[in-house]
């Protein structure tokens, strides 16, 4: 089984996957494509492949597969991991997926974006908006995690990978973690398959 996984250490769609391979323990490759570099300049080879010239893109045998969510689920289905050995899991991990990408997806990548030195910003009136949907977002975490140290129970799965992309940069956001995020996060980090953006896609 050959993986080949493109990214880069400020996508946390990219995260989210490179995660995933690390707890999953799945041998692969990495290829960082400089996503700040204007797309038609990236690698001949990547943009055959992905087809809005956009990281992650996973090459699974020869098959790219590409958007984070997919890629999550492909990889729990396929290797029978991260919540993927079972049917409450796999349908744990679609729920969280969905609901990752339409809500936490919605707002933190735009809040961090926003704050980027050499960003062109964003209207106070939009970054209230999406403060109050991150806000929104914390109360659902939490119904969500209830007293469990993670999203799909006693060990991590693709939702918790998901919504690690772009929670573990809530001070970049210029946003506060609540309690039930807190312990959370700070059980993610404690993960030995846990690295850094930079260790996930190095230079
Ligand atoms: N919905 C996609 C989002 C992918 C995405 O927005 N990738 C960004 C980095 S986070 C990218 O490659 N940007 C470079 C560009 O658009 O040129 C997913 O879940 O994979």
């Amino acid at each position: 089984m050959a993986l080949h996984l493109y990214g880069h250490p400020d996508s946390g769609h990219a995260c989210k996957v490179a995660l995933a391979l690390s707890l999953a323990e799945l041998d692969h490759r990495v290829t960082r494509i400089d996503i700040w570099a204007a797309p038609e300049t990236r690698p001949a080879e990547f943009l055959a492949i992905s087809p809005f010239a956009e990281v992650p893109v996973l090459v699974l045998d020869g098959a790219p597969i590409f958007q984070s969510g997919a890629i999550l689920m492909e990889i729990a289905q396929k290797f029978g991991v991260l919540g993927g050995d079972t049917f409450e899991g796999r349908r744990r991990g679609r729920e969280i997926l969905m609901w990752e990408a339409n809500r936490i997806g919605m707002c933190l990548p735009q809040l961090k974006e926003a704050r980027r030195p050499g960003s062109d910003g964003l209207p106070v009136d939009v970054v209230t908006w999406l403060t109050n949907r991150y806000n929104t977002d914390c109360a659902n975490f939490a119904r969500l995690k209830r007293d469990a140290p993670f999203l799909h129970g006693d060990t991590p799965g693709i939702g918790d990978c998901a919504v690690w992309g772009y929670c573990q940069w809530l001070a970049e956001a210029g946003v506060d973690a609540t309690p039930a995020l807190a312990d959370w996060l700070a059980n993610m980090r404690a993960l030995p398959a846990m690295k850094s953006p930079t260790a996930f896609f190095p230079d």
